[in-house]
């Protein structure tokens, strides 16, 4: 898949604490079946080789309808599964040098929260950015909460697509409308969902009512 062509509408952040299937490929693949349009996985208390294994699960999903998997901080199990691309935080490898390993094919996503650390991130090679906590989340501890209106100059200064990300759901998608992203990520709003295909096809039709009204 070309870089170009990737859409970032629905972006879904893994996280099996919360899913009510038995395995994560059935959630992934509900929540692909209902639109969600891009998958990371992100593992944060495994094994290497468990990580390497459910990477591999879910790159069967992915690959069978055709969307990216981006592996969450793991450049070598990125490689090792060959998927699409790896996402990294701001305390993990530098994205200058994560591009050098990783090559110009594969999709860099580096998370942003301020102006400075998205353009860094962008002039360092980055493909997108996710931006926040935009809602606040208790999904993840020691997340730095981060404005509309800083997302908004985000995406009004960086020219590769930005996500919103963190207590992203149903209810505040609108409070969006007019900042300029390409996408929400979300974990629990499709993660702990007892139908995940049906969250993400509500969500997918949010998130397009707003980019109706100028996202
Ligand atoms: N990154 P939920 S917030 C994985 O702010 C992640 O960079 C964040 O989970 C950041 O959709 C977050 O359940 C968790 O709020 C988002």
């Amino acid at each position: 898949m070309e870089k170009a062509d990737i859409d970032y509408i629905l972006y879904l952040c893994t996280d099996r604490s919360f899913m009510k299937t038995e395995t994560l490929e059935e959630t992934v693949e509900q929540a692909v079946q209902g639109g969600c349009s891009i998958v990371q996985l992100r593992e944060k208390d495994c094994s290497t080789k468990e990580f390497y294994e459910q990477a591999l699960r879910i790159k069967n999903v992915t690959q069978q309808y055709n969307i990216p998997l981006i592996i969450n901080d793991r450049i070598d199990i990125c490689m090792a599964v060959n998927a699409d691309g790896v996402h990294l935080g701001q305390e993990d490898m530098p994205v200058a040098e994560a591009r050098k390993l990783l090559g110009e094919e594969k999709i860099l996503g580096v998370s942003a929260h301020n102006v400075e650390e998205a353009l860094k991130a962008w002039q360092d090679g980055a493909d997108y950015l996710g931006v926040g906590a935009i809602f606040g989340t208790n999904t993840k501890k020691n997340t730095v909460d981060t404005s509309i209106e800083t997302l908004k100059e985000i995406c009004g200064k960086v020219p590769i697509p930005v996500v919103a990300i963190g207590g992203v759901g149903l209810s505040n998608i609108e409070k969006l409308a007019g900042s300029g992203i390409s996408g929400v990520a979300v974990v629990s709003a499709i993660m702990a969902a007892e139908e995940p295909k049906k969250a993400a096809e509500k969500l997918v039709i949010k998130v397009r009512e707003v980019q109706n009204e100028g996202i």
